[in-house]
This record gives structure tokens, C-alpha cells and sequence, in this order.
């Protein structure tokens, strides 16, 4: 799964490492957030002392119907954590704060894209989710039932995946970007038996159809018994052109849950019951349905929640993320409301109607917590501080990162410009894969060096490889991880050859993050990115194989290659090589046509910013496409290594046409 191109790879790398390593700033914690910090440096000596001591102790946090008999049973590469134990996510995400002070607090702070707005308190939010387990129930979805969700960023998401949680169904997020065909493709692997829906949601001004998307879609998914629709457009009930219904399986939701019964006993699950399975793009064609599960999870999102961004009770927490990717499970839904706070949510785009929607919020919502991407914070810098500047953010305390390596520029300006120089910065490096946050400064402990996710979080073992998987102390290599964690997958749905193969093969006996890192003389990490055929782009995982299947399916295209280049806002941008059928011209409009397609097969964050129409690809001599030279041409470096090549010419004809078009 690596880059057939090692020492391409390697150049790559040693060109990042030495940019890297001329980053000398450091930021200690501020003194007056260190003292009163939750998290103080004992919490790495406790870890390292006795590890399962210190998950055992974390997950003693949550509420267990019935306490678990063995904290962690290890059979590489399979992990059960606390086994024996019974318990209820979305109990612990609501009911257990029902009893004290937080019964009228703010759980979610919801503002909708055009500006409407919804505070759900936490007793509002158990009524909402009693409800919808009802109403789930009464479709006859049942515990181990798959359940497919394809809502905007709307509570309804939260409230849909609570629902699910309270009687034991396991979810299925698809993100509302994608396309109908892959959320049919992900409803099939999961064979879910209902779907929950919108008829539409807001993004830019405009009305993302989901409902028309979803029907689509589930004309070829046989197993979809019943379908929720949200009705999210103002009056869109009436509005058959948004949602059509199909009589006896679709249903709109608040007519659903009105006559229901607002409380509904939770399920007593085991702490190895699914809870969750979400797809994400690896290096084949097909996206890996992750598989998380209960107890494991829970305590580790809960934890870091709680130390990483050092949650209290007043905070207004706002992680960014969509409900449709980990981020937004883990730290909009289940780590935040199992610690019992305020989270706000919002729907649209950043730059709607102005470039200040952000700081808009931050402000009117008094926002102390936030949580954003680089993609984002690279496009705020480019915008400009007035926008920022205009707002009121002195609310805010504490500043994150995610899904990407932060450019120390980045992050010295999201200081400066957001945090008011007074917030600390956690840059926290984790996955789908791993659930929760691995890699990350503890704010009131850490000194933070720009661009460096810093340094393990307690309880997790990381450890810097070479080729040959032996472990490197400082230096270049590969991110693995030694140690089983809770929150880790538990397989790939339905394919646990492919779980062996993806994250234990490459490197015997350690789980393989497909990461390439540097580790610096105080033993900090500063991750490189995706070392495999997997994409980065604005945040979002895409598989280069997934978007060339979908260009081969277009009729005119014969061969397809697929690449990632530098961009300045997205981290990474796809670029597009194709060779055409015969008979088919190399025009302006096909080229749009293809755009389109993949947008149209994946969903429009898979669209190619460059198509490059070719008569040939560079092989190898046994047939390989040779994608490291199609990156030096994206990216408009001089050509590297050639002597593989079936027939050097192909390359260099490439690299003039590229450096000669507009794409
Ligand atoms: C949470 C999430 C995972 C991939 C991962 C990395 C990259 C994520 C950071 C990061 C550098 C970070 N899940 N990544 N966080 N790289 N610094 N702080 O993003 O499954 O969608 O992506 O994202 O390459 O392997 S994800």
C-alpha cells in the first residue's frame, strides 16, 4: 500500500522535515489557565505508571448498568474493552445529567444557515430523543438494526443518532455532500433496514435536495424498509417538489414523533455492541466501513473531551465539524454531551451571507471552546482579519485543530487573530480509525511548538517507524501505534480480511495509521500526512482509487489516474489524468462533463480541480501508473526518477502539455 516510489516519498519527506525543523517558537501554557486547568501533569505519570489503571479509571466516569469483569482482552489485532459491562450511550449523553442543575441547561445551541435558531435544553433534548427511539421502534427497527442518517447539520442528527443509541440500532452517518449513489452503496454494505432524512438543507443560499438524493438512492437499496423525513424548509411539508412521499414507507418525522412517548427505556448494551459504523475512504474503490463500539468509545471520547479542551460547565463548545465525518460524532455529539455541556451547532458555510458568519456566531453565542480545520483557517486568513477583527471573540479560550497538518503560518495567525494571543492552540492528531484524539497537547500543560501535534495523549502508545518497522527515536519515518486504545476500530464491517490487511500487515504486531511523521529532539510529533493512495483534501478523506473508478465509469474515458496536489486553502486538490476512448475528442466540455461525473458519482468535495486529457500514462515496465511523477507534474516540480519507464517520453510529453493548459 505504499508508494511504489520510495525514494520520491522520501524526498518529499526530508523537503517537509527541514521546514519543520526551523520552527523554534514554543508556547508554554498560559499561567493562569495551567493552575486551574483540568487536566495537570500527574495525568501522564498516572498513564504511565499502570495504562489500564488509567482507562479503567476514565471509564469509572460514565454510568454502567452492570460493571465490567475485565478491562481489556487483547488478541492482535482484535481488542474488547471492558468486557462484561453493560451500559447506554445516549443514558450517559443525557439522562444522568437529567437529575442535577443541568436539566435546564443549553445541551444544543443551534443556528440554522438563513439564521434561524433552537436551544434544546437537556430535558427537551431526552423528550426529543425518548420520542425518536420510539418511533423507531414502532418501524420496527430493533437493537443490532442497521439505521442510515443523511440529515443536514441540523439537532435532528444528533437527536436521529441518540435515538439509534437509546435502543441499541447502529448508525450509519452518510455526510449530506455525498451523492445518491454513495449513500446507496454504504446503505447496501450495511444493509440498513430505515433511513432518516431532510427534505432539504441550507448551504449557500441554496436548497441541497437531500430527499430527492435519497430516493434515488434507495431504489436500489432493497433493504431500506422505512424512511424519516425532517422536515427542514420552512412550510416544505406542503412542498411535494422537495420531498415526495411514497405512501407506507416514508414518513415525515414530526408526525411520527408527535403521538410518541417521550420516554423510552434504554437498551442495557455491551460494552463491545456496535455503536456506530462509518465509511471512509481507503486505497481501494471501496470505502471501509469503520466499526465502533460502546463502552471502549464512550470512555475515550469523554475523556479527551474533558482534558484535551478542558471542558466546564459554563463553556459554549463549537467544533465545526459536520455530523456526517468522526469529528462531528466524537466532539459535537458524544464526547461533549456525555460531559454534559453546551454544544453549538451550525449548519451552513462559513462565508454565508459574509466572510464574518464565524465570528458572527462566536460572538452572539459567547462561544469559549472552538475547534475548527486547517482548510478553514487558511481560508480566514486569506479573507483577512477585518472580518474577525469586527466581532467580539474575547469569550474565547482555548482554540483547536484537526484533520490535517497545520502550517505553523496558519497556526500563528488562528493564534493571533482568533485567540487573541491569549488562547492555547491543541493540534490533535487522530482518525477515523481511532475514534477519539491520540495525538495532542494537554492546554494547561504542554508547550506548544507551531505545527507540531505535540506529544501522545495519556493512556496511548505511538512509536516512529523506518521501512522495515523498526522503531526510530527521533527523526523520519512512520506513525504506528503499539497499543490497543478503546476508542480503536474494531473491524471493518463485513470484512475483517481487509482490517487485518489495512492496518496490521504493513508493519507485524502495530496498527499502521497510513501516516508518514518526524519525531524532534523533546520526542514531539509533527505528522506529515497520508503516505498511501489516500487524498486530504479541505479536511476530507478521498481515495484516489475511488475517484478513478469513477472517471473510468464515464463512457468516453478509458484509463484514469488520479493524484494530489499542493493547494494553498485545501491542503491538498485532485488532479485528473485521463486517456480517451477512440472516437472521443479532447474538448472543454468533456472535460466539464467529467467534473461532473465524479461529483455527480461521489459528491461534489471529490470534484477534480485539473482534468489533463493524455494520450498516454507513465507505466511502468509491468504496467504500474507511475503516480509519483503525475504529482512532480501537478505540482510543476522537476521530474524525478524516470528509469522505470516503460517509455520516458509519455512523462515529458505530459509535463509540457500540463505546464501549456488551462484547467
Ligand atoms: C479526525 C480526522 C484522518 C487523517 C489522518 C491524517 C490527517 C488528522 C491531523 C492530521 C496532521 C492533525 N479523521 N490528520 N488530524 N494530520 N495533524 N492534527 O480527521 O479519518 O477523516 O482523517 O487526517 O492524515 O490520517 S479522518
Amino acid at each position: 500500500m505504499l508508494d511504489a516510489g520510495p525514494h520520491a516519498e522520501r524526498d518529499r519527506m526530508t523537503d517537509q522535515i527541514a521546514t519543520l525543523l526551523s520552527e523554534q517558537r514554543r508556547f508554554p501554557p498560559p499561567q493562569a489557565f495551567a493552575a486551574h486547568a483540568i487536566a495537570q501533569p500527574a495525568l501522564y505519570e498516572e498513564a504511565a505508571r499502570d495504562r489500564l489503571a488509567f482507562w479503567e479509571n476514565e471509564a469509572r466516569a460514565l454510568d454502567w448498568i452492570r460493571p465490567w469483569t475485565t478491562t481489556l482482552e487483547w488478541r492482535l489485532p482484535h481488542a474488547k474493552w471492558f468486557v462484561g459491562g453493560q451500559l447506554n450511550v445516549a443514558a450517559n449523553c443525557i439522562d444522568r445529567h437529567l437529575a442535577g442543575p443541568r436539566r435546564n441547561k443549553a445541551a444544543i445551541i443551534w443556528e440554522g444557515e438563513p439564521g434561524d435558531r433552537r436551544v434544546l435544553t437537556y430535558w427537551e433534548l431526552a423528550r426529543e430523543v425518548g420520542r425518536a427511539a420510539n418511533a423507531l421502534k414502532r418501524l420496527g427497527v430493533r437493537r443490532g438494526d442497521r439505521v442510515a442518517i443523511y440529515l443536514p447539520m441540523i439537532p435532528e442528527a444528533a437527536i436521529a443518532m441518540l435515538a439509534c443509541a437509546r435502543i441499541g440500532a447502529v448508525h450509519s452517518v452518510v455526510f449530506g455532500g455525498f451523492s445518491a449513489e454513495s449513500l446507496r452503496d454504504r446503505i447496501n454494505d450495511a444493509q440498513a433496514v430505515a433511513l432518516i432524512t431532510a427534505d432539504g438543507g441550507y448551504r449557500r443560499g441554496q436548497i441541497v435536495p437531500l430527499k430527492r438524493f435519497a430516493d434515488e438512492a434507495i431504489a436500489e437499496c432493497p433493504s431500506i424498509r422505512h424512511v424519516m423525513v425532517v422536515q427542514r424548509r420552512p412550510g416544505g411539508a406542503g412542498d411535494e417538489s422537495f420531498a415526495e412521499m411514497k405512501e407506507g414507507r416514508d414518513h415525515w418525522w414530526h408526525r411520527l414523533l408527535d403521538p410518541e412517548n417521550p420516554h423510552c427505556p434504554a437498551e442495557a448494551m455491551d460494552a463491545e455492541d456496535l455503536l456506530f459504523i462509518l465509511y471512509t475512504s481507503g486505497t481501494t474503490g471501496k470505502p471501509k466501513g469503520i466499526v465502533h463500539t460502546t463502552g471502549g468509545y464512550l470512555t475515550q471520547v469523554t475523556s479527551t473531551t474533558r482534558y484535551v479542551f478542558d471542558l466546564r460547565d459554563d463553556d459554549v463548545f463549537w467544533c465545526t465539524a459536520d455530523i456526517g465525518w468522526v469529528t462531528g460524532h466524537s466532539y459535537v455529539v458524544y464526547g461533549p454531551l456525555a460531559n454534559g455541556a453546551t454544544v453549538l451547532m451550525y449548519e451552513g458555510a462559513p462565508d454565508w451571507p459574509e466572510r464574518d458568519r464565524f465570528w458572527k456566531l462566536v460572538a452572539r453565542w459567547g462561544v469559549t471552546v472552538f475547534y475548527t480545520a486547517p482548510t478553514a483557517i487558511r481560508a480566514f486568513m486569506k479573507w483577512g482579519t477585518d472580518h474577525p477583527a469586527r466581532h467580539d471573540l474575547s469569550t474565547l479560550r482555548l482554540l483547536g485543530s484537526v484533520g490535517e497538518p497545520i502550517n505553523p503560518e496558519a497556526w500563528i495567525w488562528y493564534r493571533k487573530h482568533i485567540g487573541g494571543g491569549r488562547c492555547p492552540i491543541v493540534d490533535t492528531w487522530w482518525q477515523t480509525e481511532t475514534g477519539g484524539i491520540m495525538i495532542t497537547p494537554l492546554p494547561g500543560v504542554t508547550v506548544t511548538k507551531p505545527g507540531s501535534a505535540t506529544v501522545p495523549f495519556p493512556g496511548i502508545g505511538a512509536e516512529l517507524v523506518d521501512t522495515t518497522g523498526k522503531a526510530l527515536p527521533k527523526g523520519g519515518g512512520f506513525l504506528t501505534l503499539t497499543e490497543p486504545w478503546p476508542g480503536m476500530l474494531r473491524t471493518i464491517y463485513g470484512d475483517d480480511d481487509r482490517y487485518r490487511e489495512t492496518y496490521w500487515s504493513r508493519f507485524p504486531g502495530r496498527y499502521f495509521a497510513g501516516d508518514g511523521a518526524k519525531l524532534d529532539d523533546d520526542g514531539y510529533w509533527w505528522i506529515l500526512g497520508r503516505v498511501d493512495d489516500v487524498l486530504n483534501v479541505a479536511g476530507h478523506r478521498i481515495g484516489t482509487m475511488e475517484v478513478e473508478s469513477a472517471l473510468v465509469d464515464h463512457p468516453a474515458v478509458a484509463e484514469a489516474a488520479v493524484v494530489g496536489k499542493a493547494h494553498e486553502l485545501k491542503g491538498q486538490a485532485l488532479a485528473a489524468f485521463v486517456t480517451l476512448k477512440e472516437g472521443n475528442a479532447a474538448t472543454a466540455e468533456l472535460k466539464d462533463d467529467l467534473k461532473e461525473h465524479v461529483a455527480k458519482k461521489i459528491g461534489a468535495i471529490a470534484r477534480p480541480d485539473d482534468v489533463l486529457f493524455s494520450a498516454d500514462l507513465p507505466k511502468t515496465r509491468s504496467g504500474k501508473i507511475m503516480r509519483r511523477l503525475l504529482k512532480d507534474i501537478a505540482e510543476g516540480r522537476a521530474l524525478g526518477d524516470t528509469t522505470t519507464l516503460a517509455d520516458p517520453n509519455v512523462v515529458a510529453r505530459l509535463k509540457e502539455q500540463y505546464e501549456g493548459q488551462e484547467s
